[in-house]
């Protein structure tokens, strides 16, 4: 069985990342308003890792006897009117996803789950993965400035992401 701290803790961390996929379909919605479809595709990748995201923490919590308990999504607020504003934002919230998988991981610290800590040495790994991937986007953005031409041959790269399911843990 689940330490109930920890499971709570997993439960607030399932209703963020949910919300990060709610987030991003939000920001999707943007980019397809504007007809970039690049960037489209590029959060139609990060909708389906942020679920990926999700179920591997659900499915964490029925395979330790856990309760999955599914709370209310927040209204996504997309913070800007521009690609690079946005990507900005996009940093923002995956830098308080750090903080919050840490926070995840002194929990289980503290209740001494070494499951939850192995399965979470992933999670923070992706962490890593994503704020570098953000920041990469968001530099380039900073060099294109006004220029549309530039914006159209990075949409024109993003068209290229493609997702693969993550094998969590
Ligand atoms: Fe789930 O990593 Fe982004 O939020």
């Amino acid at each position: 069985m689940i330490n109930e701290k920890l499971q709570e803790a997993f439960n607030d961390q399932i209703n963020k990342e949910l919300y990060s996929e709610y987030l991003y379909l939000a920001m999707k919605m943007y980019f397809q308003e504007h007809n970039l479809q690049g960037f489209v595709n590029w959060f139609d990748v990060q909708v389906q890792e942020e679920h990926a995201h999700a179920m591997g923490m659900i499915n964490y919590l029925n395979d330790r006897g856990g309760k999955v308990d599914l709370r209310a999504i927040e209204t996504p607020i997309v913070e800007g009117s521009t690609p690079l504003e946005i990507f900005e934002h996009v940093l923002r919230h995956e830098e308080f996803v750090t903080l919050r998988i840490n926070h995840l991981i002194d929990v289980a610290e503290e209740v001494r789950d070494r499951a939850a800590i192995g399965l979470l040495d992933w999670y923070i790994k992706e962490q890593v993965e994503e704020e570098a991937t953000v920041g990469g986007v968001l530099a380039t953005l900073r060099l294109i400035g006004e220029d549309k031409k530039a914006l159209l041959m990075l949409d024109k790269d993003l068209a290229a992401r493609t997702f693969t399911p993550p094998v969590i843990g």
